[in-house]
């Protein structure tokens, strides 16, 4: 009787325990899934982790020069920024037991592109509601407000003041605001498309190659068309807003990764195969699997913890479901559920292999919407043609003609990046959507598919050559 109640109160507790401290699993979702309550609760995490001062420490960590040039335009760029996030959500995560489940949200901006040409909606914020809940870009403060983060400045941006950023600060600095741009007269570009971000992801032939492919487009376009403070190559996570989109380019490391797994085999998968891990050098510094993830910055005392029990060094970071005690996964649907699943024969007349994959832990559902059904019948319609008329390449083709859409069909035009973004960026190219545009334009690089505007007129009720 006795060992009966022991065995009955270690049980009770066990189970009191697996609540408080453990979640089932750490799933990330879009934000367009969260219910009502879970966006409440992140917002409320994110305007605590404000007030607290964690937020600023992470901040400061990102804005740190040394940091921020090993994190960009190098190697290991989507690694640097995996183990930032992680941290940024295990630090949510402690802030009272109430948030100990949260995980980051995803910004889908691929679905929200599938929205934007299907004329579901116009502007990046009437696209994303992740951007109108998280305080949209037309409450301002009505005093002229302080506008520099850590010394940079925002002349001509509106210092946007609803929650959560009427809570944020820069250590002892409380703005109250964060510029943004103006996102109800911004529109999406082909760059955050599925075809250029499906291209992206598989055209490269080794991890670096894909890696700066995923840096250019989606990853620096999608600043660059936030504008304000997400524009900055340092301060950028002082918009919430950028937890969202990287969670998105960490998305596609992970989709990366898994078709790369289901080609090769998960024993092949390691660190000494250039497709799944490469070196290079930064500065002087040559950073290999083995290089301990870089960090410096007064303030990293303050959240060093949040790091603890993660591989630090970068090739310990190629799989988000072996991080662990902070391992991950995703949920994934639409568009992106389906580049998952079916990899490089996402969207063509290729059999995908379907059947023989996993998901390795992420919850994944395939593309189910009409939208997803006519956008995927636009792409068969450009592979049958290409096959008809023998011409290789279709990729490149679809995503020609998906510019020129972009630029007749839709209320956007396709722009390059200013200037001084591509300065601070380190970008020397023409944005790859605009350099196709003009290329067509001009002749040098011209759509062959030749009935093209018959293709697009079908599907999209609009030729767009003009
Ligand atoms: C997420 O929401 C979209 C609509 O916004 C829906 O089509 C999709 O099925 C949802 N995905 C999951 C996994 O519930
Ligand atoms: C993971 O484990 C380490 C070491 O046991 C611990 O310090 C850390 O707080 C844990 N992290 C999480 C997110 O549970
Ligand atoms: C485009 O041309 C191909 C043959 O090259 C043909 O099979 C297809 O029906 C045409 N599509 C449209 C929409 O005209
Ligand atoms: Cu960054």
């Amino acid at each position: 009787m006795e060992e009966f109640l022991f065995k009955l109160l270690c049980i009770a507790l066990l189970l009191i325990l697996n609540v408080e401290s453990a979640c089932v699993s750490r799933t990330r979702k879009a934000w367009d899934n969260y219910s009502a309550a879970d966006k409440k609760l992140f917002i409320k995490a994110i305007t605590t982790a404000m007030d607290r001062g964690f937020y600023s420490d992470f901040l400061a960590l990102h804005a740190d020069q040394m940091t921020n040039q090993q994190a960009h335009n190098t190697c290991i760029f989507l690694f640097w920024h995996r183990i930032f996030l992680v941290g940024f959500e295990n630090m949510l995560q402690s802030l009272a037991p109430e948030y100990a489940c949260i995980t980051l949200p995803y910004y889908d901006y691929i679905q929200h592109n599938l929205d934007y040409i299907s004329q579901r909606c116009t502007d990046i914020q009437s696209c994303s509601s992740i951007l109108r809940d998280l305080g949209g870009s037309s409450s301002t403060l009505p005093a002229a407000p302080l506008q520099t983060i850590r010394s940079y400045s925002f002349p001509g941006f509106r210092c946007i003041a609803s929650p959560p950023l009427n809570h944020f600060c820069d250590g002892t600095d409380c703005m109250g605001c964060v510029p943004r741009g103006q996102w109800t007269s911004t529109y999406f570009n082909p760059d955050l498309n599925f075809n250029r971000v499906k291209q992206s992801i598989f055209s490269g032939t080794s991890m670096a190659m894909v890696t700066a492919a995923i840096e250019l487009s989606p990853h620096d376009s999608m600043h660059d068309t936030l504008s304000g403070a997400m524009a900055n190559l340092f301060v950028s996570p002082a918009d919430p807003v950028f937890y969202g989109h990287h969670a998105t380019i960490d998305v596609l490391l992970t989709i990366y990764h898994k078709c790369l797994v289901d080609d090769i085999g998960q024993e092949a998968a390691v660190v000494d195969d250039q497709r799944v891990f490469e070196g290079c050098t930064v500065g002087s510094r040559a950073i290999t699997a083995a290089s301990r993830v870089f960090m410096r910055s007064s303030r990293l005392k303050n959240i060093q913890k949040f790091f603890d029990g993660l591989p630090m060094q970068y090739g310990g970071l190629i799989d988000a479901t072996k991080l662990g005690n902070s391992s991950y996964t995703y949920e994934l649907s639409g568009l992106l559920g389906t580049l998952f699943t079916d990899c490089k024969a996402a969207g063509t007349r290729q059999r995908s292999s379907r059947k023989l994959t996993s998901a390795y832990g992420h919850v994944v559902h395939p593309l189910s919407s009409d939208d997803g059904e006519t956008f995927m019948s636009w792409r068969r319609a450009i592979f049958d043609a290409a096959m008809e008329q023998k011409i290789p390449n279709v990729e490149d083709e679809v995503e020609k003609i998906m510019v020129m859409l972009y630029e007749f069909c839709l209320p956007g035009k396709v722009t390059d990046y200013s200037d001084a973004f591509k300065k601070q960026w380190g970008i020397a190219r023409v944005r790859p959507s605009k350099a196709l545009l003009d290329a067509i334009q001009d002749g040098t690089n011209p759509i062959r598919i030749s009935n093209w505007t018959s293709i697009n007129e079908k599907y999209y009720q609009c030729p767009g050559n003009k």
